[in-house]
């Protein structure tokens, strides 16, 4: 068992590296991956393979990432990325207390789902204290509570043709005078349906506040902090991502970085 841990770690840090040295400078460098066939990010390409099949081939479906005690939550959840969005229709939900917020659920589904929080806090809920770790070098405990994504998408009822879940944002993310681009995510059926993926609409037993992506933000914990997408409007199950932004299955990776983004 040890010999398979220490083979795993070192494996896990050969792909990792690359991405790790550049990816401590933070969320927002990464303009010069942008373009196909730059070298740099076909490294990184290679090296996001590499994780995903190692990780999916070591770590089993159901793998839990550590949960911990109360008593380790130590501060705050810090809000980084969007903290605020000002997408008109954020805006107008906002100001009305998210009473309008629903959540859809389209794509591969044979039941289109159209969800209010009020539905959602009725569902199962489950809460988990874990560890957000985001690539600009920090990491905080918190106590997510939400529902089970499997349980909406059983809801739904999934297509066999479905591979992946998108999960689409209301804020626009860019830098400079650019108009920004919508922010999307989005995972493998595995991980959708992983027994701590959830669709959180509470932090540290209290409501899910704005800066942390009210009303509604998704944990897929075994996962960097960039892949925690908040402000989800639409949960779209579908057998292919490149339709979606550049093409890479999230705006982070859009930019650059690993789409799986496993610890
Ligand atoms: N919609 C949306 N989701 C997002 C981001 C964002 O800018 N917009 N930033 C990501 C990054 S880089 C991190 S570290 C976490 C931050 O979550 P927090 O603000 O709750 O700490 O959200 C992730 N999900
Ligand atoms: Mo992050």
């Amino acid at each position: 068992m040890s010999d398979l841990k220490l083979s795993r770690r070192g494996i896990l840090r050969a792909g990792g590296a690359l991405v790790a040295t550049s990816a401590l400078a933070g969320c927002d460098q990464f303009d010069f991956l942008g373009s196909r066939d730059n070298q740099v990010r076909n490294v990184l390409e290679k090296a996001n393979a590499l994780t995903y099949q190692v990780q999916r081939a070591v770590l089993g479906a159901e793998t839990l990432a550590p949960e911990y005690s109360a008593s380790e939550i130590r501060q705050g959840q810090r809000p980084n990325g969007s903290t605020n969005p000002n997408s008109e229709d954020y805006v107008a939900l906002k100001d009305n207390g998210f009473a309008d917020y629903r959540l859809q659920v389209s794509g591969l589904v044979d039941k289109p789902l159209s969800l209010s929080l009020d539905e959602l806090r009725n569902m199962p809920a489950r809460s988990q204290i874990t560890r957000h770790d985001c690539v600009e070098g920090w990491s905080c405990i918190a106590k997510w509570t939400g529902t089970p994504l499997s349980g909406i998408l059983d809801q739904a009822g999934v297509k066999p043709t479905a591979k992946y879940v998108v999960f689409h944002c209301f804020d626009l993310l860019g830098r400079g005078l650019s108009a920004g681009e919508p922010y999307y995510e989005s995972c493998d059926l595995i991980d959708a349906r992983h027994p701590q993926t959830i669709a959180a609409y509470g932090l540290n037993d209290a409501v899910l506040p704005v800066s942390n992506g009210a009303p509604m933000r998704v944990r897929i914990e075994r996962a960097l902090g960039y892949k925690q997408p908040k402000y989800v409007k639409e949960i779209e199950l579908v057998d292919d991502y490149t339709q979606f932004g550049a093409g890479n299955g999230s705006y982070w990776a859009d930019h650059g970085y690993d789409w799986y983004a496993g610890i």
